[in-house]
């Protein structure tokens, strides 16, 4: 669980030997530093197979969605990229990144049993310990009408960050695992459990359907039966959370007392209070 001695870098090789996985994580391209594992990930997507990882352990223009950034200091979390190539309509978009935040909770459970199902999902792609923004998913594709080419699905989780890691205007809202845990954690362990994790959820998800990751998301959300203020293209309305829909979509209910559904798209979510 700890790696107090162990090597401050990254090893493909250690993490490979702790894989369980038949595709994803079977290639891993290890950079020192990127602009963001995405943006490399995408211009690699056409040459590189199925469930090849791009990893990095720094990038100078992470990205979050909508155009914001995503703060990835060198050495000090997982920042990561999936290729996958599931030959699946461009819809099943929202439901992989459902399977990517479900993952990362069963990898943290797996990896210190002091963090068990303390990881929550703030709908749709927030990972948060504590009421702090642990992580996020950022999922891009290229698709034609009918099939997608390929998705990437980015991953990053805020390791072994220290507090001077985070720019100021980040220190309410943010957290790494060793901030709340008071110790180092091994990074190649940690993403060894994330993938096998994320390709039990993914081969599950395409042989039986997302219900074993919407029960995990059901499970971890930070949201269902919390009163949400939903930010749509600068208004705010406020609501109150009461499921996940069949495909991973929030349905909510307004003070009308409508229920209506909600897509990831463009709605920014905040819980009530929440800064
Ligand atoms: C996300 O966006 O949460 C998706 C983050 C995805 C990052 C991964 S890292 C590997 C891959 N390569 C990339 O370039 N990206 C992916 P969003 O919900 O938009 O959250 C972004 C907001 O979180 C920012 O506007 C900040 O307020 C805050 N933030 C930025 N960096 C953070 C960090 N390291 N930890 C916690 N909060 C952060």
């Amino acid at each position: 669980m700890s790696s107090g001695m162990s090597s401050p870098y990254l090893n493909p090789d250690r993490i490979k030997n702790a894989l369980r996985t038949k595709t994803i994580g079977r290639e891993i391209i290890y950079l020192d530093v990127i602009d963001s594992t995405n943006n490399e990930a995408k211009r690699r997507a056409d040459l590189e197979a199925d469930g090849t990882v791009i990893l990095s352990e720094q990038q100078t223009a992470g990205r979050g969605r909508l155009g914001r950034n995503w703060v990835s200091p060198r050495g000090k979390g997982i920042w990561l990229t999936l290729i996958l190539k599931p030959e699946r309509p461009p819809g099943i978009i929202p439901t992989l990144a459902l399977i990517g935040a479900a993952a990362v909770c069963l990898a943290l459970d797996k990896t210190d049993n002091s963090l068990r199902e303390k990881v929550k999902i703030k709908w749709p792609n927030d990972l948060w310990l504590k009421e702090k923004k642990l992580g996020g998913i950022l999922t891009e594709m290229q698709a034609e009408e009918t099939n997608t080419r390929w998705v990437v699905m980015g991953i990053g989780i805020n390791v072994n960050s220290q507090k001077s890691d985070f720019p100021e205007e980040l220190w309410s809202s943010a957290t790494s695992l060793y901030l709340e845990r008071k110790h180092f954690y091994d990074r190649d362990q940690l993403i060894a459990e994330l993938l096998n994790s994320f390709e039990e959820l993914y081969l599950n998800f395409l042989q039986a359907g997302i219900g074993r990751t919407l029960t995990i998301c059901r499970q971890r959300s930070a949201v269902i039966g919390k009163k949400v203020i939903l930010w749509d293209k600068g208004t705010a309305r406020e609501a109150e959370a009461l499921d996940l829909g069949p495909d991973g979509e929030l349905v909510v209910r307004l003070p009308s007392g409508e229920k209506i559904s909600l897509f990831s798209g463009e709605i920014t979510l905040r819980l009530k209070g929440e800064t």
